[in-house]
């Protein structure tokens, strides 16, 4: 049901901000912002859910560099892979008297806590790369972050493209009850659904982690077998874990089995390029600008959209080589 308010409420903005031109505007109204309230600099939490794979440990640095750049002060919380943890963090941050805290949430439910604290502190808090089961405005500010489902349709469409709209597909899904991975579940599930060839043949959890996406491929060739022709794993570091999986069991990737996934890290990169890794679709974990845009509107008491969503791209064969130096 909550989700249902979530929905509406984000439908219902006025100032709605897609892609980067909306952004830019937003950033252009809040050159002029203080980054300081009266002697002290201003101080921003942020509850980081984990630092277990690149894309984490990518979007931790790029919130202390926009930080520092403009003379705010940043403390980061490793929340250890428990939302408990999480909780915890946030209400040590609420009592270090923080002005704003910034959670990147583990996963989509179970806030409800965290939000009356912040809210009875009187602290805005912004939700980070992925959704939380509240009412934006009320429980929280604004959530900052990609579309999830419009990934995974671009990662399907083209797995439909590569594969002559004909595959059994393998799933790797990342942490069960976060909300990238229902998004993209079901971006890839309605869009390969349109395909009468096209199948999930199996499905698991791989916790968004290397060692994971390899572990959980080998247990999969070893029950279901060979008979597959695509992966579809939700997050690049699952994707080079199950590439080196089905390397180590004879199964050429790139040739054997087509493989897609999201984020387009430099790793992810180097193997579309090395034709391991077929495409990944960006998912880009530096989100500072936008993050501090969107406080510096609230110091001005300016409105800030419900949702900043950035515009991303599809990285693969024809343009690989031109984005590895920028990729994280
Ligand atoms: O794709 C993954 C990370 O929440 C959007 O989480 C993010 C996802 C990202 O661990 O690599």
């Amino acid at each position: 049901m909550k989700r249902l308010l979530l929905l509406i409420a984000a439908a219902a903005v006025v100032f709605s901000c897609t892609g980067k031109g909306a952004v830019d505007q937003v950033q252009e109204k809040t050159a002029d912002a203080p980054t300081s309230r009266g002697e002290h600099n201003l101080v921003v939490g942020f509850s980081q859910m984990n630092h277990v794979n690149p894309w984490r440990v990518a979007e931790t640095n790029d919130l202390k560099r926009k930080a520092s750049e403009l003379g705010i002060d940043l403390i980061v919380k490793d929340g250890e892979s428990s939302q408990q943890k999480q909780i915890d963090d946030i209400k040590s941050l609420v009592n270090s008297s923080v002005d704003y805290i910034i959670l990147a949430p583990l996963v989509f439910e179970g806030w409800d806590e965290a939000f009356k604290i912040c809210r009875d502190a009187g602290i805005p808090l912004i939700a980070l790369d992925r959704e939380v089961n509240g009412i934006p405005g009320v429980d929280f500010m604004t959530f900052v972050g990609g579309n999830f489902v419009k990934e995974a349709v671009v990662a399907a469409e083209w797995l439909a493209e590569a594969t002559g709209k004909s595959a059994k597909i393998i799933e790797l899904q990342g942490r069960e009850g976060a909300s990238c991975v229902f998004d993209r579940e079901k971006g890839f599930r309605e869009t390969i659904a349109k395909y009468e060839n096209m199948s999930i043949v199996w499905s698991d959890y791989a916790s968004f982690e290397r060692l994971k996406g390899q572990q959980v491929m080998e247990d999969i060739i070893l029950s279901y077998g060979r008979d597959f022709d695509a992966v579809f794993a939700q997050n690049d570091e699952m994707a080079i874990g199950a590439i080196q999986a089905l390397k180590a069991a004879n199964i050429q990737p790139g040739v054997d089995v087509t493989i897609v996934s999201i984020d387009g890290s430099k790793d992810a990169l180097k193997s579309i390029i090395a034709g391991e890794l077929g495409a990944t679709v960006e998912c880009t974990p530096k989100l500072a600008e936008q993050v501090f845009s969107a406080i510096m509107r609230n110091e001005l008491h300016k409105s800030v959209p419900h949702r900043i969503i950035v515009e991303e791209r599809l990285f693969d064969k024809t343009n690989a080589i031109e984005n590895i130096n920028e990729a994280f």
